[in-house]
């Protein structure tokens, strides 16, 4: 049908859906690639702190927490604005919203700043200038899950065609940021020469306490028991889906479509079951002790 109704205005219409883009081999969102040789020149501040992950990986979930260390546990501090402007995504990038260098400069010191990036395209300032890093590690197969339904909502991203099709290329690495196995390895190695607390989204679940507590520690930071416990209450799933600051929902429909999967979608470990079959189980599993194989940590895809 043509009526006029279903009008669209194209440049309402570009960015949805377009195919990814590879920079040195890492495929990448459109938009976010051509933002890549810019990025570079970023310049980190020495009390800048850096929640990188890969995606799908508890990001919004440690953004959530961080603030609320960083904001003493006040409830209406950490509901001042959505959790992508309170902590900015560096490499984020969409026509008609503010870029995330647009938003890092309107943030006053000490930033908290989000990256999804692998070493190769990390600007180099953040290496250089010791930054700490809190990385949030969760198991692949979980991961892969929630990336094919958030492919589904979030339009920035090809359409993911078939589960089975999805599976192959997150294990061929032929999604958005590449290789989940190369991106936890070399951020588990960078804590050799940097600053880095290597965290895991299986403990979080398991013992939040215990990991905010790693989390201050690693900080340097310290915060009444009451305080704690409050940000464990304040950033559990169930508060956190229903809180519009930290759930994406004030994000355009024509970006995220929360009626096909909410980005806050299940929270759990070992969802992957409800969507693998025990053949792609298998699979995947062999695969993946091929390729993981003399890595001297491990993973938990449920407890
Ligand atoms: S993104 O888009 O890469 O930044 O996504 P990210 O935040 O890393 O990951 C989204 C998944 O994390 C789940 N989530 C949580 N789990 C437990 N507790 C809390 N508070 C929480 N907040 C978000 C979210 O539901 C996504 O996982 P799935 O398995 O899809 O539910």
């Amino acid at each position: 049908s043509t009526s006029s109704g279903m009008a669209q205005n194209p440049s309402n219409m570009e960015p949805l859906r377009k195919p990814l883009v590879p920079v040195k081999g890492i495929p990448l969102i459109k938009y976010f690639a051509e933002t890549m040789e810019q990025l570079q020149n970023f310049t980190a501040w020495p009390d800048d702190v850096l929640i990188s992950t890969y995606p799908k990986s508890g990001t919004t979930w440690m953004s959530e927490i961080m603030d609320m260390i960083y904001q003493g546990g006040k409830l209406d501090k950490c509901g001042r604005a959505p959790v992508y402007a309170r902590i900015p995504f560096l490499e984020f990038s969409c026509p008609g919203v503010p870029p995330g260098l647009e938003t890092l400069k309107e943030t006053p010191a000490p930033r908290i700043i989000k990256t999804h990036l692998p070493l190769s395209l990390l600007p180099q300032s953040l290496l250089d200038q010791k930054i700490k890093v809190i990385y949030v590690a969760r198991n692949a197969k979980d991961v892969v899950v929630s990336y094919y339904n958030f492919y589904k909502m979030a339009k920035l991203h090809p359409d993911p065609g078939t589960w089975e099709s999805f599976l192959e290329n997150f294990m061929d690495g032929k999604v958005s940021y590449g290789s989940w196995y190369q991106h936890v390895k070399e951020w588990w190695e960078l804590r050799r020469t940097h600053p880095v607390l290597y965290l895991f989204y299986e403990d979080m679940k398991e013992n939040p306490k215990r990991e905010i507590k790693k989390i201050l520690e690693f900080l340097g930071r310290s915060l009444p028991e009451e305080t704690v416990d409050l940000i464990v209450h304040h950033t559990s799933f169930k508060k956190m889906k229903e809180n519009p600051m930290a759930n994406y929902t004030t994000i355009p429909t024509e970006v995220m479509d929360h009626t096909i999967s909410p980005f806050m979608r299940k929270g759990t470990i070992g969802d992957w079951k409800n969507t693998f079959t025990v053949a792609q189980s298998e699979h995947f599993d062999a695969h993946y002790a091929k390729i993981m194989t003399g890595c001297d940590f491990t993973f938990r895809c449920q407890i």
